[in-house]
């Protein structure tokens, strides 16, 4: 057996499934007990689900099973005859192709949005003039045309990009020439995501491919459609529509200033910023501010959930007021008027939450409605108007709130998110040199010893406290930390996105964050926004000092409470582009000793990543810190450092500890002035 799957004989669910938050607990006090949470289904069914299902060998691709699979035991192969390996990489290629559908689709719906505001069809236009000509050069148009021909031209490659056909598409000319060399060798290069996620489902439905290896390299290519495809176009257009985020100031998780008691709140929940930037500018009219005091309210206060409120955090400032696992206890405050939902991570079950309340659920797009809700689709070409409309739904139920069952803990914290990967340029390299070279430097000086990411899902079967121990061995051992999409949000919650927990890093890089008034986990976006790591890697890669591609560099990435089949695309364009990425605390393949070998060792000579499993915070620490050392070895800056090994003792005292530093600015960016709930009081 090999010592993954020896390891996750041993890995826990967590140490109390379900049970999250103080604030959390004390809100879900709230409902009633008949009330089922998210957590309480999680206790009522058991802490184990499915084995066969859980480690990839349940097939039900056809109507002669579902098949249990067990692997070596010809008896009990499918009723076809289909292996273990076949059923396992089947089941994992098709998480990627669902996981990288998805960020595309998202990806397209910008992209369309980008073609109408470049041809003035919809109230969005191009804010980040800075950043236009990189991408415009990315997308293989020429950045010296006037700048409308430009536009157009940039809009319609963005849209061929999801439906090119054939060869190559040219967003993954912008990966290290060795990289793209081997993705050329095993014929992973991919074509539009629309290909080769409708080229994957084919091939993995019955009776089509087979060869487990085969299968695998598929899903490789289709993940990179995702990550170097649409997720990059996603990110890209967003910022040139949005703004590129920069360092700004805001709060996370509920609290007061958050939510306030004598505002209409609303929460924006799911991944699209188009729909909550729309939001935000209707959240200034004088009308709406007029109808929400008319029914008593003093102002309009947004929120965020999840990736949306990831997005708006960034860009500008509007409160984070939970990640995917606080969906339910944003609504169970009693203090939410609505809750506006675009697509994915939105759990059905917060229709039933909010019935215990006024709290309107609104759906918006017509491919992601729920029963119990109310619809009012969002046409990009009525934004504005249809942004209105759905403030003035939200105002309507204002008289409703019953005082009585409103709770509203005081549990948010002063944040700094906003580091897109040009970002970084700046802070590392100053206003006047901006460049990754500074950050390189100190890898090789190993002041930094290297970078890790942190990405992904929080995960009610999972002790939540994992995601955050293991950041603070990682700084403590002189790791800078990349967050994005919940795992961020969860950092951000202990403190760990303000430039003072520097003081919780090693002495190395504690003295480089302190020199820029920097935190030490770096909140770089949403879930579509790993593709700025991808681009930050490429960065230190043509920078210079760390090898010639992105797998030589001392780094490492970790979704340390995975649940979407989005972060198993996330992971698998990572591992293909050369990054070893550890999942926790299970993995989809263990079920297959032969998928899981290939996935965690033998892609590496092809690719250069690997996947890797671990259970709890020090598995995860020792196995990102050591690929780190190894790499530092390799390129032979491995200037010995002792390693601070966490006892259990300093374990308890992190976990006692909650960090919560004063806020003292932003060092050499001073603060950047978001947009808040007081622009909205301003406008009275
Ligand atoms: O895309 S991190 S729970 S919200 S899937 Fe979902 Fe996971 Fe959160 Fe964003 Ni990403």
């Amino acid at each position: 057996m090999i010592d993954e799957r020896a390891r996750f004989g041993k890995i826990k669910t967590g140490k109390k499934p379900g049970i999250q938050t103080k604030t959390a607990e004390e809100l879900y006090k709230s409902l009633k007990e008949d009330v089922l949470t998210a957590p309480k289904r999680v206790e009522r069914r058991g802490i184990l689900p499915c084995a066969f299902g859980k480690g990839g060998t349940c097939c039900r691709v056809c109507n002669m099973g579902p098949c249990q699979v067990v692997e070596g035991v010809e008896e009990l192969k499918g009723i076809c005859g289909a292996s273990a390996a076949t059923v396992t990489a089947r089941n994992f290629a098709r998480m990627v192709a669902a996981g990288g559908s998805a960020h595309s689709d998202h990806g397209r719906h910008v992209a369309h949005i980008f073609y109408e505001a470049v041809h003035g069809d919809v109230p969005f236009e191009v804010r980040d003039k800075r950043k236009l000509k990189v991408v415009a050069q990315a997308l293989g148009v020429d950045p010296n045309l006037p700048e409308d021909e430009m536009l157009k031209r940039m809009a319609d490659s963005a849209l061929s990009v999801f439906s090119q056909q054939e060869g190559e598409i040219i967003l993954t000319h912008r990966a290290p020439k060795p990289l793209l060399e081997k993705w050329r060798k095993y014929g992973v290069v991919p074509r539009g995501v629309d290909r080769e996620v409708v080229e994957l489902t084919h091939r993995t439905t019955i009776g089509v491919d087979q060869d487990y290896k085969n299968i695998l390299l598929g899903a490789a290519r289709c993940s990179l459609a995702d990550g170097w495809g649409g997720s990059m176009i996603a990110t890209e257009l967003q910022d040139l529509l949005l703004g590129n985020p920069k360092p700004i100031k805001a709060k996370v998780n509920i609290g007061q200033g958050v939510l306030k008691l004598d505002h209409v709140n609303v929460a924006v929940h799911g991944h699209d910023p188009l729909l909550a930037d729309a939001l935000v500018m209707a959240s200034y009219d004088p009308e709406i501010i007029a109808s929400a005091k008319k029914v008593g309210a003093k102002g309009l206060t947004l929120c965020g959930v999840c990736c949306t409120g990831n997005e708006i955090l960034m860009r500008k400032g509007i409160p984070v007021a939970g990640s995917f696992i606080q969906q339910e206890v944003v609504i169970a405050t009693g203090a939410l008027e609505a809750v506006v939902v675009d697509i994915q991570c939105i759990m059905q079950n917060i229709v039933e939450i909010a019935k215990n309340f006024h709290t309107a659920v609104i759906t918006t797009n017509p491919i992601a409605m729920m029963e119990g809700a109310i619809h009012i689709p969002f046409d990009e070409k009525r934004a504005i108007e249809v942004a209105k409309e759905i403030l003035r739904t939200a105002i309507s139920r204002f008289p409703q709130r019953n005082p009585n069952k409103v709770t509203i803990p005081n549990n948010s914290i002063d944040v700094v998110a906003g580091f897109s990967h040009e970002t970084i340029m700046y802070i590392l390299g100053g206003r006047f040199r901006a460049s990754y070279k500074p950050l390189n430097e100190n890898i090789i000086n190993g002041k930094i010893r290297g970078i890790a990411a942190i990405v992904g899902c929080d995960n009610y079967r999972v002790d939540e406290s994992l995601q955050v121990e293991l950041a603070k061995e990682l700084i403590a051992n002189n790791v800078l930390v990349l967050a994005t999409g919940c795992s961020a949000t969860r950092l951000a919650m202990e403190g760990l996105l303000s430039p003072e927990s520097a003081e919780l890093a090693g002495p190395g890089l504690r003295e480089v964050l302190e020199a820029i008034g920097c935190p030490p986990v770096l909140h770089m976006g949403s879930c579509v926004d790993n593709s700025r790591i991808l681009l930050a890697a490429t960065e230190i890669v043509h920078t210079g000092g760390l090898g010639d591609d992105i797998y030589q560099i001392p780094a490492a990435g970790c979704a340390p409470q995975w649940m979407s089949e989005k972060a198993v695309s996330i992971g698998m364009y990572f591992v293909t582009s050369g990054v070893q990425v550890v999942f926790g605390p299970s993995f989809p393949t263990l079920g297959s000793k032969v998928v899981t070998d290939f996935l965690f060792h033998e892609i590496e000579k092809y690719f250069g990543g690997s996947w890797r499993v671990a259970g709890n915070a020090n598995e995860f620490a020792n196995i990102m810190i050591d690929r780190i050392d190894e790499k530092r070895r390799a390129l032979g800056i491995d200037k010995p450092k002792p390693r601070v090994l966490f006892d259990m003792a300093m374990r308890r005292a992190l976990e006692e500890a909650r960090y919560v530093p004063p806020f003292h600015g932003l060092g050499c960016f001073g603060p950047h002035v978001p947009y808040k709930q007081e622009t909205v009081e301003v406008s009275k």
